[in-house]
């Protein structure tokens, strides 16, 4: 009888030490998978494309440009050199073509939306392209950032898709009324958005 008694203690000991083992890889195991699953996460959720602007129409405005998409949100952070001090008008444009020596090559403004031209989030509408006005500094520099989630980078929704489409500096300052350009004048700088 004692025989048996101890039997089975034994039993019981070798299992739960067992179930705790196999517990505890367990937990190992998911921890790692979660930790990879958030990785993924990560990569599939951030896309920033970057971009060098050149000049135009005899111009020498240069400057880069970022998007960043996070979490449905696009971020556009971009920089400029060789400006006149003041406001200039800055756009999307229909098209990643710069070839053309006075940027006209891009397009007219993207407005996927067909809605007339105004400052962007009025009610009486704006283009998908009507960043707006940076303003450059005595020295001619100026930054931009203006954020989104009208736009994305690369997805199904051609009424929010940048890619393939252009970035565009103008000389003058756009006055947000005059249908359908704002009256901004020469194209100084430009850069195809690619992917
Ligand atoms: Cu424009």
């Amino acid at each position: 009888m004692k025989f048996v008694r101890i039997a089975v203690l034994s039993l019981i000991l070798i299992t739960s030490y067992n179930c705790k083992e196999a517990k505890k890889e367990a937990n190992e195991a998911a921890e790692e998978m979660e930790e990879t699953m958030e990785a993924i996460e990560e990569e599939v959720m951030v896309e920033t494309i970057a971009f060098k602007m050149e000049p135009k129409s005899d111009s020498n405005v240069e400057g880069e440009v970022t998007f960043t998409e996070e979490n449905g949100m696009v971020v556009m952070k971009a920089s400029f050199s060789g400006l006149t001090p003041g406001e200039h008008a800055i756009h999307i444009h229909e098209k990643a073509d710069c070839s053309a020596a006075d940027g006209t090559s891009t397009g007219g403004h993207w407005n996927p939306t067909a809605e007339p031209h105004g400052k962007w989030g009025e009610s009486e509408g704006y283009h998908r392209g009507d960043i707006g006005n940076l303003t450059a500094d005595a020295d001619g520099n100026a930054t931009v950032e203006f954020k989104t989630d009208l736009w994305c980078i690369g997805c199904e929704d051609e009424t929010k898709n940048i890619v393939g489409k252009a970035v565009i500096v103008h000389r003058g300052t756009d006055d947000f009324t005059t249908q359908p350009t704002g009256a901004a004048g020469a194209r100084v700088s430009c850069t195809g958005i690619i992917q």
